[in-house]
This record gives structure tokens, C-alpha cells and sequence, in this order.
């Protein structure tokens, strides 16, 4: 039985991969910060499992890094931890990019020095490619210029390298998945899809009255979070490391999503229910992204299921059901 070790494993990427994992017949380490609440609503229900077990460890500490390597000596480890809100990266740029690039370099230190035959994922980001505006006519790829936008981004960027660096460096098995926008609904209540969605299930229900958003212009190429998974898990299955741009190749304004979803819930003229405020607009925009997977689906045989209506149809029915079960329990 292989073992893989996922950090991140409270946010939505992590626990999608735990799942996937499982479902292969891995035994999972899901690695936890400490954190005042509890926090574990999307993986509660693979707590139990057999094949899982939760360790306190945290980006920050390189020590316990070493000491779970030791312990666990896994296959695998999937480095999705991050701070990974790319507004919240403006107001708190030193955090973000400790987390990421202290955090990236201090895993990649200690499987060098006591188990170089881990592989590893690194959970690179679009956001790398900023605002180039020079776009590929069919979408960024691996070889596109880097110009990164956000505290956030910069961060992913020097991970990115770091990377790489110690792929050709010592011969780790080090990839990095540079995945576009993937939502899901089990997505941060905070990003804008979700916010959307969530929004408008509760207009739908009675207890909302308006949504207020920032840029409606900014595009983006929007995937499913189940589907890019397995992108991850593909990725490390193969011979050689590489890195990989895992996107659907269509791109949509934010104003479309939000039709989309008023579409679904039915609720008539979006702009009856929108207000746009400037403290959702960021320093620093990234107006558009869409990107080329033509890598993946040749080399993983990598391609999503879920396109971007299904996507839509998939988040908003599971927050109207929620919205409404809530409603119900009061
Ligand atoms: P997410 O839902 O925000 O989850 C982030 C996870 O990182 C959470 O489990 C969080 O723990 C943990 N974390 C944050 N700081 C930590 C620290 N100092 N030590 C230990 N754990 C820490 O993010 P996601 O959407 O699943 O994304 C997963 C990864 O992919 C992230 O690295 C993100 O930057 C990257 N990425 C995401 C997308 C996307 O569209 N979703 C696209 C490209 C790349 P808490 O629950 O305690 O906060
Ligand atoms: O913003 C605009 C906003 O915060 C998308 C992270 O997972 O994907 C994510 O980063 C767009 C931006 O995601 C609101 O200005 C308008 O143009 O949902 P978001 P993001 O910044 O693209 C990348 C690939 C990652 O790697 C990140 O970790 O929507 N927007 N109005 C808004 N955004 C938010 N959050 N809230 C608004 O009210």
C-alpha cells in the first residue's frame, strides 16, 4: 500500500485528493494547522477511515516536516498548503509568501536530506502568468512568460522555480501542477464563484437581498475541482517529473458566471440585485486567463469531465439544498 502525504488537507483541494486517494487504495497522512475552531467540515467524513490518519504540521515548522518523513516514509507528498486568497495576499504579503516559499523550500530540504525517493507535487497557479499580454492563441502553456500580479502570485512564481531547481539539482521527482481556477462546492466561501453561488441561493430562499461584487470584466478559465485531482495524481505517476498547465481552454467574465447562475436559480435581472463595491477590486488586476492543456492530455491522457455549465449547475444546486436545509433547521 503507498502512502501519500497531503497538506492543505482542510481546504477544497485536499480533501477532493484525500478521496481520490483513498478511493486507490493509498493510505493518506492529511496534514493540519492547528487552528482555534475545529475547521474539518470538508473531510469530516473520511476522518474515520481506515487508511487515514490527521497530523499536526504547519508550513512554518520545518521539524515536524522531518519528523512525519521519518515516521511515515511516504511515496508521495502533495504540497497544497498556502495562503491562498490572492486579495488577501496584498494585505498581508509577508505571511503569504513565507508560507509559500519558506514553506515549499523547508519540504523540499527535508525529502532531499531523508527521503530523496518521495515525489512531489507542488500546487503551482495561472496567477503566475499575471497580466502578459501576450496570450498564446490557444492559451498559456508551460513555456509562457511568468509576470505575476500579487504578492500572491510573485510567491507561487519563486516556488515554482524552487522547484525545478531541486528536480535537476538533486534528481527529486519534483512536479509542478500549474492549474487554473478550479471551484467546486466545497470551494472558499470568499472567492468569487462561491460567493456567487451562495448568494444566490440565499436571495432565492428570502434571507439575502443583494450581492456586492468588484471587477465583472475579469475572465477567467474555470475548472471543476474533482477533475483537477486528478491531474495531481497523474502527474506523479509518471516516469519522469515535469511540469504541467491543467485548464478546460475556455475562459469566462465574471459577469457571465454570475448570469449563469441567475439562470439557474431563476431569478430574473441580475442587475436588480447588484451592487458594485471598490473594496473588491484589487491593487493590481489579472484582466484574463485561459489556458493549454494540450501537455496534459497527451502526456496524462488528462481531460475534465465537467464543463463550465455543469460546473455552474453543480455549485448552485448544492447551495440552494443547503441554504434551504438551514432555513428548515431554524
Ligand atoms: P484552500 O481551500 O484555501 O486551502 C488551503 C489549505 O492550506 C487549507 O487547508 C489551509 O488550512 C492550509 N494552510 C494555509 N496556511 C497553512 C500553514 N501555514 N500551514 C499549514 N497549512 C496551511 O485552497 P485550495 O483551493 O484547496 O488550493 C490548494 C492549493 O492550490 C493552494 O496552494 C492554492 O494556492 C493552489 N491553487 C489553487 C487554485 C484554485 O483555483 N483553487 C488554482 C491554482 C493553485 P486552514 O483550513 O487551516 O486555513
Ligand atoms: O477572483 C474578481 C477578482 O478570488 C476571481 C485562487 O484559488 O485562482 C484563485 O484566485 C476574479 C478576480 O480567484 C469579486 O477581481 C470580482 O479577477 O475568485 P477569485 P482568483 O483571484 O482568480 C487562482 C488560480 C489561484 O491560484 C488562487 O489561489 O473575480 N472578483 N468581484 C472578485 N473576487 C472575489 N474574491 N470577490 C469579489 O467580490
Amino acid at each position: 500500500m503507498k502512502t501519500a502525504f497531503i497538506s492543505g488537507i482542510t481546504g477544497q483541494d485536499g480533501s477532493y485528493l484525500a478521496e481520490l486517494l483513498l478511493l486507490k487504495n493509498y493510505f493518506v497522512v492529511g496534514l493540519k494547522r492547528r487552528s482555534s475552531t475545529i475547521c474539518t467540515d470538508r473531510i469530516n467524513h473520511i476522518y474515520k477511515h481506515k487508511n487515514f490518519n490527521m497530523e499536526y504540521w504547519d508550513l512554518n515548522d520545518p521539524g515536524a516536516t522531518y519528523r512525519l518523513l521519518l515516521q511515515y516514509r511516504p511515496d508521495e507528498f502533495y504540497n497544497l498548503a498556502a495562503q491562498s486568497h490572492v486579495r488577501v495576499s496584498f494585505e498581508v504579503p509577508e505571511d503569504t509568501i513565507s508560507d509559500i516559499v519558506l514553506g515549499v523550500t523547508r519540504i523540499l530540504e527535508a525529502i532531499r536530506h531523508v527521503l530523496p525517493t518521495c515525489r512531489f507535487y507542488q500546487a503551482s497557479s495561472s496567477e503566475m502568468f499575471g497580466d502578459n499580454p501576450n496570450i498564446p492563441e490557444k492559451g498559456y502553456n508551460e513555456e509562457s512568460r511568468l509576470m505575476p500580479a500579487s504578492p500572491y502570485a510573485c510567491a507561487k512564481v519563486c516556488a515554482h522555480h524552487l522547484v525545478r531547481n531541486y528536480r535537476v539539482s538533486y534528481g527529486l521527482h519534483a512536479s509542478s501542477g500549474i492549474l487554473f481556477n478550479h471551484e467546486s462546492p466545497r470551494r472558499g466561501e470568499t472567492f468569487v464563484t462561491r460567493k456567487i453561488t451562495l448568494a444566490a441561493a440565499r436571495i432565492k430562499e428570502g434571507s439575502q437581498k443583494f450581492i456586492e461584487l468588484g471587477n465583472l470584466d475579469a475572465q477567467r478559465d474555470w475548472g471543476h475541482a474533482e477533475d483537477y485531482v486528478k491531474a495531481m495524481y497523474l502527474m506523479l505517476q509518471q516516469e519522469v517529473p515535469d511540469d504541467y498547465v491543467i485548464a478546460t481552454g475556455e475562459s469566462h467574465s465574471v459577469k457571465e458566471f454570475l448570469n449563469e447562475v441567475w439562470n439557474c436559480a431563476n431569478l430574473g435581472d441580475v442587475s436588480e440585485y447588484l451592487k458594485v463595491n471598490s473594496k473588491y477590486f484589487r491593487p493590481h488586476e489579472v484582466p484574463y486567463l485561459i489556458g493549454d492543456s494540450s501537455k496534459a492530455k497527451r502526456l496524462l491522457k488528462w481531460s475534465p469531465n465537467y464543463n463550465f455549465n455543469n460546473l455552474v449547475k453543480d455549485m448552485y444546486s448544492h447551495d440552494y439544498n443547503k441554504i434551504i436545509k438551514e432555513a428548515r433547521r431554524t
